[in-house]
């Protein structure tokens, strides 16, 4: 399966619309589901991001000018070639990724989305035009675009949050130098196909394989990217902040999330238990938007937690190229471990442990990395895994007495991505969006569920205040330009002349 699905035993750098074989050092990619390699990819060196950034402000001058409804032509293409291929990007998603086939069709579909969203703001990038203090003055503001952006993007939407950040940074005009994760370069390598066929002109996106530590770190320090958009974990984003505010660098960055289910007296309690499963459980819970903590009002509580372990034995786990199965395998190892860890620390915390808890070595998974859909009940909400992002399929339900508890239960974390209410009052459900602390509220759904054409990001810990998607993406990659104009033939002096 692997080997009919990729062609390619070692992918190669993209730069300056050249596949640019790289001589160093390689690291494998391999199937989440059975271990196997699927291809190698380069662990490229600081110099490699050097040679990207200087082929992408050549090819940025040129792009800048390129009017934008002929610069979005290209991305309407894009979204063409990638509807075209949908399927086979599809599996080539779950082969790099483990997350199931539906999932991943999910994922490719936002990519589609996205393009033909972002290919319309070639249209608009709408400014102002406002009136000017002066008589014969003319004033406006425009979007102009920054220059080279970097952008780094992680291995659970390899392709959906590549498109998030690249789509609107290439339609405003700038050029990209792209880190994709290695766990997940695949992805990458169609998508640069994607653009190369689809005609963007040579060295406007540029994709440099490798790690955080030397190409990340390399992009970071690079004086002429003017941009890092970054999605990946607390630690690397707080690091990656430190350094763009010495340099005075624009920086994005979605870092995560705690994501709460609330679930009141008064919820449809068999929707509750679909939107819960779903969102905790889908993609093995390896989602930033993955609910980990249900926030159940006590007096539910007991029917909730019945209803739950029904679902989740019904839960069908192994190869997501399996269309039969609905939860996937763990990106690796050290997921793994890092799962496997909060097992403990829920068990010495005192959590009661109702399903779950383990690895699931049993025959026919192979060497994949497989981990039981996991509930803990009676979890408070200082405990470290009613607070700590896990990334797996793990979620733990903290009673509460009222709908203020819920609410300051939700927001007693130190994330803010995404959260959920299920109840039937409609004051509660204006409340609780009002209340909740969190860049995207659900009301009677799961945590997860974004849409391309709304704002992407989160509150507290989980960002810097930039959004991903939406036509708030547009913000992070232009810079507003405000423009007079003065047709009265004389010197007009703003805020003295004014009569
Ligand atoms: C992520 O979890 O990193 O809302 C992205 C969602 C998806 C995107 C998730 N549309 O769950």
């Amino acid at each position: 399966m692997a080997e009919a699905l990729m062609d390619v035993k070692k992918l190669s750098n993209y730069i300056g619309g050249k596949w640019v074989e790289y001589q160093g050092e390689v690291t494998q990619v391999k199937n989440p589901a059975n271990g196997e390699v699927i291809t190698e990819v380069p662990l490229s060196s600081a110099e490699t991001v050097n040679e990207a950034v200087e082929t992408a402000k050549r090819a940025q001058k040129e792009w800048a000018l390129t009017p934008a409804p002929q610069r979005a032509e290209v991305l309407y293409e894009v979204g063409n070639l990638m509807k075209e291929r949908k399927e086979r990007l599809s599996q080539l998603l779950t082969l790099e990724n483990g997350k199931v086939i539906e999932e991943a069709r999910g994922e490719v579909q936002e990519g589609i989305d996205m393009a033909f969203y972002m290919a319309g703001e070639g249209r608009r990038l709408f400014g102002q035009t406002t009136p000017a203090e002066l008589n014969n003055k003319f004033a406006m503001s425009v979007r102009a675009p920054i220059g080279v952006v970097g952008i780094i993007t992680p291995w659970n939407f390899p392709i959906a949050i590549a498109t998030w950040k690249s789509f609107p940074a290439i339609v405003a005009g700038n050029a990209v130098v792209w880190k994709p994760a290695t766990e997940t370069p695949i992805m990458a390598y169609e998508l640069a196909k994607i653009f190369e066929e689809a005609g963007l002109p040579k060295g406007v996106i540029n994709v440099v394989f490798g790690s955080g530590s030397t190409v990340g770190d390399a992009m970071v320090h690079h004086d002429d990217l003017r941009v890092i958009s970054f999605t990946g974990s607390n630690d690397t984003g707080r690091n990656i902040a430190a350094e763009c505010g010495r340099q005075l660098k624009k920086v994005s960055l979605e870092m995560g999330g705690k994501n709460a289910v609330i679930v009141m007296d008064d919820a449809d309690l068999d929707l509750a238990v679909e939107g819960i499963i779903w969102s905790a459980f889908g993609t093995s819970g390896q989602r930033c938007t993955a609910c980990s903590r249900v926030i159940v009002h006590e007096d539910v509580k007991e029917t909730l937690e019945e209803r739950l372990l029904v679902e989740m034995e019904k839960l069908t786990i192994g190869d997501g190229l399996d269309e039969s199965n609905k939860v996937g395998p763990i990106i690796n190892e050290a997921g793994m471990e890092k799962i496997k860890k909060y097992i403990e620390i829920g068990k010495e915390e005192g959590a009661k442990l109702l399903a779950g808890g383990k690895e699931l070595t049993d025959a026919g998974l192979g060497n994949g990395y497989y981990f039981a859909p996991t509930l803990f009940t009676d979890a408070t909400s200082d405990m470290r895994i009613a607070q700590e992002e896990i990334f797996g399929p793990v979620v733990s339900l903290i009673p509460v007495e009222n709908f203020e508890e819920a609410i300051e239960v939700n927001n007693g974390v130190t994330y803010g991505l995404s959260s959920s209410i299920f109840t039937r009052d409609v004051q509660r459900v204006f409340q609780a969006q009002r209340d909740l602390d969190t860049g995207i509220v659900y009301v009677n759904a799961g945590t997860t569920g974004a849409e391309i054409h709304l704002p992407f990001g989160g509150t507290k810990g989980t960002g810097n205040g930039h959004r991903d998607s939406g036509v708030q993406a547009l913000d992070v990659f232009t810079e507003w330009k405000a423009v007079y104009v003065d047709y009265s033939g004389k010197l007009q002096r703003a805020q003295i002349d004014v009569e």
